[in-house]
């Protein structure tokens, strides 16, 4: 008899399994510590129990990466090293299906962004960094570059493949070998990819995946045998990650968090800046490190802007990360849940406008309506503080001055969107801007080729592009 196969946003696809080990020198391993479970989101079910890596787990990861390093991997000509990149990022296009179900479950977010951005991004960056692997001389570094050896990797959940894809496809091309901690609320397509890397035939010790809380990630910064440390996550975290390491001779990368300005003038074309509004804040329930929280708009048109802005807020679908539908899934976590109801609370009890178009939440599972802040003024805690959420702050501005100071004045710098027809105004604002990126007519926008980091507090180094290979190089 002839059967359908399952719809490709279908949960029947993936095998979750009821437990997971650690991913120690190209194998699954019981860890020696505690374990936790993993929750979906969106319906609050336990999906699995995950091993949480102890310091001797972590040492039996930083010494499998080490051997390997020594031993095969930075011995290994970049032509070879890249045949393991394109394999990877193959059976990431062949999984691709698998690999977006199992993050939207896992992470909460509409399947048509795991599906459409997240996956697809995470299979260029393979593809891209498999092609400098043996090119590396052009790298900006002098003729001869070296790897740094082992890199510890911290990431967090709100893009959890595409973070895990920004820190180890340039590491593994330039010869580094990794121990990679995913987040504790969104470990398991990280540990998918570790089934990759043994379907890739990746020489053990390459990657390890070592999965756990903060704890673990501490101990895996304070170990002694690796070289470099990349983290992605809070800016308390990324700060204490930088104490941790002074004094030592690992080099560090950091990607914090952000309240980017987006930025729209009066001769911008309106119905566009709404999209660029709308992805900017909402995509990802703005669990977004460079999301556009805080709309600049020109006095002039600010009542039409939030006119059309309304109306577009009113035609957004909430709900089941797995319906293909779905433009706004669930908050990841209740924690963080809790943290975007506090800060909106304040933002009320300090005199803003708040609206959301009226919504019906599922029963289960965590979650908060598209919500817009009015009359905020630099004062209000929501103009200054990063709420990864779905809550937009919107401020006006009368000239670009105005809105150059009102943009930069946040302790963040991670990204800007500017909306105008006037292409000497982008080049004046991009200049202007204290902003690693600054999109002009888009927002959030993400490509291998272009580098990705932070002024101020969102950090320091750059990921993605010629320049994230130089992270990985001495
Ligand atoms: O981040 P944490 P949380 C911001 C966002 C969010 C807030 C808190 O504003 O509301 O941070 O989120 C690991 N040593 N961003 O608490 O704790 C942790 O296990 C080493 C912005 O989830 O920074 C996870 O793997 N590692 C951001 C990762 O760090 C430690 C993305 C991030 O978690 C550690 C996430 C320690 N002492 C949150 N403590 C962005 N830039 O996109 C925790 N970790």
């Amino acid at each position: 008899a002839f059967e359908y196969a399952p719809a490709p946003e279908s949960r029947s696809i993936v095998d979750i399994k009821p437990s997971y080990g650690l991913f120690i020198n190209g194998e699954f391993v019981d860890g020696h510590g505690k374990s936790f479970k993993t929750i979906s989101p969106s319906t609050e079910e336990v999906l699995a129990e995950v091993a949480e890596a102890d310091e001797a787990d972590v040492d039996a990861a930083v010494k499998a990466a080490r051997k390997a390093y020594d031993k095969v991997w930075s011995k290994m000509p970049g032509r070879e090293r890249a045949k393991y990149l394109y394999r990877i990022a193959r059976i990431i296009q062949e999984r691709s299906r698998e690999l977006a179900v199992l993050e939207s479950i896992d992470n909460g977010k509409p399947i048509k962004e795991s599906r459409d951005v997240d996956v697809p991004i995470v299979a260029a960056h393979f593809f891209y960094y498999a092609g400098w692997a043996d090119k590396l001389e052009y790298a900006g570094r002098g003729s001869d570059p070296q790897p740094l050896g082992v890199a510890g990797q911290i990431i967090p959940w709100n893009f959890p493949l595409l973070m895990l894809a920004w820190k180890i496809a340039p590491a593994l091309a330039c010869g580094n070998t990794v121990v990679l901690k995913p987040a504790e609320t969104t470990p398991l397509t990280a540990l998918l990819f570790a089934e990759i890397c043994q379907q890739a035939d990746l020489p053990p010790g390459v990657v390890n995946i070592i999965t756990g809380a903060g704890g673990t990630g501490q101990a895996l910064v304070g170990h002694p045998g690796i070289d470099k440390v990349a983290f992605t996550g809070s800016t308390d975290v990324g700060k204490a990650i930088a104490r941790t390491v002074a004094g030592t001779d690992k080099k560090v990368t950091l990607e914090l968090g952000g309240k980017a300005a987006n930025i729209v003038f009066d001769d911008a074309p309106l119905d566009q800046a709404v999209e660029g509004i709308v992805t900017g804040i909402f995509f990802n329930q703005g669990h977004v490190c460079c999301a556009g929280s805080r709309l600049l708009v020109q006095e002039s048109i600010a009542d039409e802007l939030l006119a059309k802005l309304k109306r577009r807020m009113s035609t957004l679908r909430i709900g089941d990360p797995l319906d293909k539908n779905t433009d706004i899934g669930a908050i990841n976590s209740a924690e963080q849940l809790a943290r975007i109801r506090e800060l909106s609370d304040v933002g009320e009890a300090e005199g803003a406008g708040r609206w959301s178009p009226p919504c019906d939440l599922p029963a289960h599972g965590f979650w908060f309506p598209p919500t817009l802040f009015t009359d905020v003024t630099q004062a209000h805690r929501i103009a200054r503080e990063e709420i990864f959420g779905p809550v937009l702050s919107v401020l006006t501005f009368r000239t670009p001055s105005e809105a150059v100071e009102k943009a930069n004045n946040t302790p963040y710098g991670l990204s800007a969107g500017v909306w105008t027809e006037k292409g000497s105004l982008i080049l004046h604002m991009a200049n202007q801007l204290r902003a690693g990126v600054v999109w002009a007519n888009t927002f959030n926008k993400f490509d291998p080729t272009s580098p990705f980091g932070g002024f101020k507090e969102s950090g320091y180094g750059r990921e993605g592009g010629r320049h994230g290979l130089e992270a990985y190089l001495r």
